[in-house]
């Protein structure tokens, strides 16, 4: 169901980028000498050849929920799909090469704890089970730069719903695969793999909690963490876990991946805010890729109006790391 209230953080639908533009924009760059030779022609995208074999490709594009549009441009899908986090394939942001190996058919997607029935999927029996969305949302890193994209996928309330999880359920824990021979970065012993994130249930069912299977109108190009990961917009994006097989519903607070690796640096809850800086930086502005812009950061990365009621009488918490 497309949603078409008008939310705070939005502007006229003219001043969104229309697919055109990127398209334009897309053209001009990859002649663009400055962006050096490890930014890849549209032409040698990975994600590019995979939209024809992608078993899902018939479900996109997927319509535009115009509900969710943006303050600023989209980010060109060439700068988006090759400066990635993603550890699993290395500590730096070229990890799109790397990441191609990752195989994602069959894709196995394990939903367990407290729910009346715990279940296995295929990503395709899931995806004929939800209907996807087009969504233009922001990204915020931790590490204070930003990007703005086209998701498509399906509300992370949809798959609650089918997993039907039991009433004393409070979490949500979510993991990403394991699979060292493929992913280099899991050969790191000393890093708690597999990666872990979570969400409370409040959060877990809240409008803007997405999951994500496309991105720029096709299926999702792996470095990005197909078949499956999680976009919430208005936390620090390692929240945003990637290329996810697993969902487990508990009544216990998860300690997430990077929670073990730096209990003072990154939190639970990791809501946006300006003020609060990481112990080792500032979190005032950041850097808008693929332009040379520096803007103001805002609290709950704009989405206030839609989240910021799940935090009254949390004071105790660190809601901001
Ligand atoms: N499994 C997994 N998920 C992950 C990460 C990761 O290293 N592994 N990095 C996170 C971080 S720090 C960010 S900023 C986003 C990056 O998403 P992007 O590469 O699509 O921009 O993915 C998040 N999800
Ligand atoms: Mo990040």
């Amino acid at each position: 169901m497309l949603i078409k209230r008008r939310q705070g953080w939005e502007i006229p639908e003219s001043q969104a980028t229309p697919e055109g533009i990127f398209l334009n924009r897309r053209a001009f760059l990859s002649g663009t000498a400055a962006l050096g030779a490890s930014i890849a022609t549209s032409a040698m995208l990975p994600g590019r050849a995979r939209a024809e074999t992608d078993p899902s490709a018939h479900l996109y594009p997927a319509e535009r929920n115009e509900a969710f549009v943006l303050d600023r441009a989209v980010t060109p899908e060439e700068i988006n799909s090759t400066y990635n986090n993603f550890y699993e394939f290395g500590s730096h942001k070229q990890i799109y090469t790397y990441a191609q190996k990752l195989p994602i058919r069959p894709w196995e997607v394990r939903i367990d704890g407290m729910v009346d029935e715990e279940m296995t999927l295929g990503i395709d029996e899931l995806l004929a089970r939800v209907s996807l969305e087009e969504r233009l949302y922001r990204h915020r890193c931790v590490e204070a730069w930003a990007m703005a994209i086209p998701w498509s996928g399906f509300a992370l309330a949809d798959l609650v719903r089918i997993a039907s999880p039991k009433a004393g359920a409070k979490y949500l824990a979510m993991e990403t695969f394991f699979n060292p021979d493929v992913a280099s970065g899991q050969r790191q012993s000393w890093n708690p793999w597999p990666y872990t994130e979570a969400v409370t249930m409040a959060e877990a069912t809240n409008d803007l909690a997405f999951l994500v299977t496309g991105a720029y109108g096709k299926p999702l190009a792996k470095q990005f963490g197909a078949p499956l990961r999680l976009a919430l917009p208005w936390k620090y994006g390692f929240k945003s876990i990637k290329s996810i097989v697993r969902f487990t519903f508990t009544d216990v607070r998860p300690q997430s991946f990077w929670e073990k690796i730096g209990p003072s640096e990154y939190g639970f809850w990791a809501n946006v805010n300006p003020d609060v800086p990481h112990p080792r930086w500032s979190q005032a502005s950041e850097r808008i890729l693929g332009t040379n812009e520096t803007v103001p950061t805002q609290l709950f990365n704009g989405y206030g109006e839609q989240v910021a009621g799940m935090y009254a009488g949390l004071d105790g918490e660190k809601l901001f790391m």
